[in-house]
């Protein structure tokens, strides 16, 4: 770590390796990263731990561990300046995240609504790493000693409880952990399912037509959009509770073109849908185009992500381990001689 970073207020984040990416994870995730990336020293992981708390095929997992790490740079995390590591690689979160399993309430681990959620959605499969998640991802979070944590605000509840958890270990041991805050992205950065616009757009979802894939072509891109799901009516006006689904198409606007709601709606509103969905079609695929470009470019050089996996892992590691070894001397552990 130089001198510049240690003055730095650190950031972690990261997006779970059960699906490709989609525009959602540019928008919620990525996009904020690279505007914070400059101002913070960053650590940017590929969640393959908590990827497995659902069924994943072993061999699809690789690939997409790897083209996780692709995407990030391809949306622009600069990778000699921002560590980018895969979780698995760092054994201290699988390790800190038992210490804090041991500080965690049964029922405050019961009230996360993601588990609830996620228990529904993936009913065949509910095992105790999904009920544990959020301790894992406190674990990942407090091993880098984060001041900043960008999430989505589905993810604000975990954010609470590694506040206090880091808070609680504190206050039974001594200063320990830096209590994290929530970075949450701004309005229209959640992006929602183009087929059901009152779900969120989610890689595993089984209706590939609902995602807009950071990898789907032009023309996937414009077909996509072209079949979203609008709501009755033709105004094209943001308003999230009764027009769903035009807002959605609204948020991909903006985020693809940096335009306003106010300036969209002024734009396209009593024009009807179809000219609407055409500037958002080609909005989304100019955004998308380069990213889809320097993934490939990336991805056809694997022993270059192989070497910055190590790097990455390297470091992680070292700042992990620092934190891991204050806990276990903490709470009475015998440092291995
Ligand atoms: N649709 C979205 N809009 C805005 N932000 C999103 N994020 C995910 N989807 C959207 C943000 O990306 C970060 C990490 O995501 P993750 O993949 O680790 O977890 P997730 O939120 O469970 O994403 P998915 O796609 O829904 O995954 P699956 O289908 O595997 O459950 C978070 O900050 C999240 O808010």
């Amino acid at each position: 770590m130089n001198t510049e970073n240690q003055s730095k207020k650190i950031i972690l984040s990261g997006i779970q390796a059960s699906g490709d990416l989609t525009i959602g994870h540019y928008a919620g995730a990525m996009k904020n990263w690279v505007q914070l990336q400059d101002d913070y020293e960053c650590f940017f992981m590929v969640a393959d731990m908590h990827a497995i708390t659902t069924k994943q095929i072993p061999a699809d997992l690789r690939r997409r561990s790897i083209d996780v790490v692709a995407m990030y740079a391809a949306c622009g995390i600069n990778t000699e300046q921002s560590t980018l590591f895969i979780q698995s690689h760092v054994q201290e979160h699988a390790q800190l995240a038992w210490v804090l399993n041991c500080f965690t309430g049964f029922g405050e681990a019961q009230r996360m609504t993601q588990f609830k959620d996620k228990s529904q959605q993936h009913s065949e499969n509910v095992n105790v790493g999904l009920f544990s998640y959020p301790v894992l991802m406190a674990a990942d979070i407090l091993l880098y000693q984060a001041d900043l944590v960008p999430v989505g605000d589905d993810q604000k509840q975990h954010i609470e409880l590694t506040r206090n958890l880091a808070e609680r270990f504190n206050h039974l041991y001594s200063p320990t952990f830096i209590i994290p805050e929530p970075f949450i992205a701004k309005e229209g950065a959640r992006i929602m399912s183009l087929q059901e616009p009152k779900k969120k757009m989610s890689k595993s979802d089984p209706n590939q037509n609902s995602c807009i894939f950071l990898h789907d072509s032009d023309a996937v891109i414009r077909n996509k959009i072209k079949r979203a799901v609008t709501d009755s009516g033709t105004d094209i006006i943001y308003d999230i509770e009764t027009r769903p689904g035009i807002s959605n198409l609204m948020s991909l606007h903006h985020i693809a073109t940096g335009k306003s709601m106010q300036a969209i709606s002024d734009e396209f509103n009593g024009r009807g849908y179809a000219p609407f969905k055409e500037a958002v079609a080609e909005s989304v695929a100019e955004l998308i185009s380069p990213i889809r470009s320097r993934f490939e470019e990336l991805r056809s050089h694997p022993d270059e992500l192989s070497a910055l996996l190590k790097t990455g892992a390297d470091k992680a590691k070292r700042q992990a381990f620092k934190t891991l070894r204050k806990v276990y001397k903490k709470i009475g552990f015998v440092e291995p001689s």
